[in-house]
């Protein structure tokens, strides 16, 4: 459910950015002799030559499309090259790409708050950086501007195609303009500087939005791609958004979109302004009639979040036409499957980023053969999670037979078949930081075993035939809102019970759906002094200089020389993504909105699972165990020992 959020500020500077052909990038990077050359990357499922899921600049110019399979592209397009996403474990594995992603966030990062919206995109607020701009280094006074900045596509700007850099330097430098025009120009910089820094790091090419607020700059980084930059000024809002399809807006993707246009005959944001709020409240409820009204006046106080990780992970795979799963047997395979990838993914983020995770959610897509009831979605369920594959697969399998039951109805004998699975993930969320030290390890201890429920005759519990569902406390999530890939693709991708991108082709969708809905009250935001996460904050002048003395090439001339064109023929609409619905499997990183209040911890040896051991390195196996014998041996473990090392923020 959206969010009215009234603005904190008129005055902030936010950017959204966006890699340009993400995975395809990533794979000319991997094989370079694929640069310049029209190249797709296609699913892992090879039929009809392999779903496309991204599609290269050049490729495009030839007239392929996301919407396309491999055999099609090459009929269009017979020189193109066709990179199959990478694979584990019989489905797609996204690893090279979520790396490629966490590389530029780092990169990203160095200006201002910023918050990983998915695999490829990511929100900037650079307010802070924007005004140490202003009052250090006016733009007025600088002497030379990077072609890159002059570059940029300034929304309302009459441009004539022959001096348009002239005439966006002008708009830059106007001594007169509006206080928050000249932060947006000081915005274009930053963003150029960053866009620059990200090619020349990692050699991939991205495009931006800077706007005020995070819904317009996620809305203007699409217009212009690729490796280009475009600027929202507040006296171009109105146009900009006027014409939008109703649907394409960010939640309105779904069923609330759709109401709007049969019950109300809204399908652009411009129809949305004959309402009065009042008016949006009666139909929709204060909250989401407030939201609506503001958002058609291109009104949202979103912040950006500092979070440089993802919020939740998950692992999914659709099986689609007669590859849909069909007994219990084929869904616990591949729940193994994906319960050892997201046990693998949960250590990796543990170890690495010292985070746990509390809530495993299994998510499913089914059909019944003989459907009375067609509307009926499988009831996503939630459990506490508990670390480790063996016992993620086991509270999956449980989940899941709980699901089905639901689903089915107590008429029907999930054994005796008549239903099918198209489409299957578990999720992690609710993640947190690892407590530090020994005293934290065991309240470590403590949440897990909370969430240890193998001393409880679960299976008993569990068997389908039981009236009262799960021993585990299961809590069911509208299949609707499952991820935030409403569809963060459904696109082969994102689709909502896939994630990672979360981030929804949905990328836009993603944040729609999500695994977890909370009935969010609005509530007035105060404005929010967050420190930059760099806390250097060397004046813009001196940042620039440094830059330009490393031998700073345009964006536009690393094209060139990279036979890349970066004229825009195909400019991406503006979440074309969510309309290429592709078929198949994907996996990604889901967003949840879960609560975010940390867990309270409290711990009682006694309560020790010992099989929560065994998942610990070896390392600190032994220390733990001595420490689980007489509870007059628990003081042994003291401060600085093994297992505090292993979780200090240091190691
Ligand atoms: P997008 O940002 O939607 O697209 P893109 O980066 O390929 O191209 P553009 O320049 O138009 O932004 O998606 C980012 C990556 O996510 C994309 O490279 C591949 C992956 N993806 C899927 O796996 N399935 C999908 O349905 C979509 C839309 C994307």
């Amino acid at each position: 459910m959206p969010v009215a959020r009234p603005e904190t500020s008129d005055s902030r500077i936010i950017a959204h950015v966006d890699m340009d052909c993400f995975y395809v990038q990533v794979e000319q990077r991997k094989q370079p002799h694929l640069r310049g050359q029209p190249t797709a990357v296609v699913q892992y499922n090879s039929w009809k030559g392999g779903g496309l899921i991204a599609v290269g600049y050049e490729a495009r110019k030839d007239g392929v499309k996301r919407s396309m399979r491999g055999d099609e592209a090459k009929k269009v397009c017979p020189q193109i090259q066709l990179v199959q996403v990478p694979v584990a474990r019989g489905k797609a594995d996204l690893t090279i790409y979520r790396n490629a992603g966490s590389e530029v966030v780092s990169i990203l990062a160095r200006k201002g708050r910023c918050e990983r919206a998915s695999i490829d995109e990511v929100y900037l607020d650079l307010t802070e950086a924007a005004e140490t701009m202003l009052k250090e280094t006016p733009i007025e006074s600088l002497e030379s501007i990077d072609e890159e900045v002059l570059k940029s596509h300034v929304l309302g700007l009459c441009l004539n195609g022959k001096d348009d850099k002239e005439i966006v330097r002008e708009w830059l430098t106007r001594r007169d303009a509006d206080h928050r025009d000249k932060l947006l120009a000081c915005g274009a910089f930053i963003v150029a500087e960053l866009r620059l820094q990200v090619l020349q790091e990692t050699e991939f090419t991205c495009s931006a939005g800077i706007a005020h607020n995070k819904m317009l700059a996620k809305l203007a980084s699409g217009m212009n791609k690729p490796a280009q930059q475009t600027i929202v000024t507040l006296s171009s809002v109105k146009g900009l958004l006027e014409p939008l399809p109703i649907k394409k807006m960010k939640q309105l993707g779904g069923k609330l979109g759709s109401s709007l246009q049969t019950d109300l005959g809204v399908n652009t944001v411009g129809d949305l302004l004959q309402f009065s709020e009042e008016k949006l409240q009666d139909i929709y409820g204060a909250n989401t009639g407030t939201w609506l009204w503001n958002i058609a006046r291109g009104i949202s106080g979103d912040e950006v979040e500092g979070r440089l990780l993802p919020k939740s992970h998950g692992s999914g795979k659709t099986f689609p036409g007669v590859r849909a799963l069909k007994t219990l047997a084929s869904v616990e395979k591949w729940l193994k499957e994906l319960c050892e990838e997201l046990s693998e993914r949960l250590q990796l983020d543990l170890e690495t980023n010292k985070r746990v995770a509390h809530t495993l959610t299994l998510h499913a897509n089914a059909y019944k053969s003989t459907d009375t009831d067609s509307h009926k979605k499988f009831p996503s369920k939630s459990c506490p999670l508990r670390y480790g594959a063996g016992k993620i697969l086991e509270d999956s399998v449980k989940l899941f037979q709980a699901g089905l039951r639901e689903f089915l109805g107590s008429y029907m004998n999930p054994v005796s078949g008549g239903w099918g699975i198209t489409n299957l993930s578990v999720s992690a969320s609710k993640i947190v930081a690892a407590p530090s030290g020994t005293s934290s390890i065991t309240r470590y201890f403590h949440g897990q075993d909370r969430f240890h429920t193998s001393s409880e005759p679960s299976d008993e519990k569990f068997k389908l035939e039981d009236d009262k569902l799960s021993p585990l406390r299961t809590e069911n999530h509208s299949a609707s809102h499952q991820t935030e890939c409403g569809g963060e693709q459904p696109q082969v991708t994102h689709d909502t019970s896939s994630f990672d991108r979360y981030e929804t082709t949905c990328k836009d969708e993603a944040t729609e759906g999500c695994l977890t809905l909370q009935n969010h009250e609005p509530k007035p935001r105060l404005p929010e002094k967050e420190k930059n996460i760099n806390d250097e904050k060397p004046s813009y002048g001196q940042k620039r200089k440094a830059t330009k003395e490393k031998g700073t090439s345009s964006i536009l001339r690393f094209l060139q020389t990279n036979s890349c064109s970066s004229s825009n023929q195909e400019t991406k609409c503006l979440s074309s993504g969510l309309q290429e619905a592709l078929d198949v499997e994907n996996e990604s990183l889901i967003e949840s909105q879960n609560n975010r209040r940390a867990s309270q911890w409290r711990y009682n040896i006694d309560e020790i699972d010992q099989s929560v051991v065994e998942e610990l390195p070896p390392e600190i196996q032994d220390e733990v165990r001595t420490w689980l014998r007489p509870q007059k041996q628990a003081n042994t473990v003291k401060r600085g020992s093994n297992i505090a090392h292993y979780f200090s923020p240091q190691k």
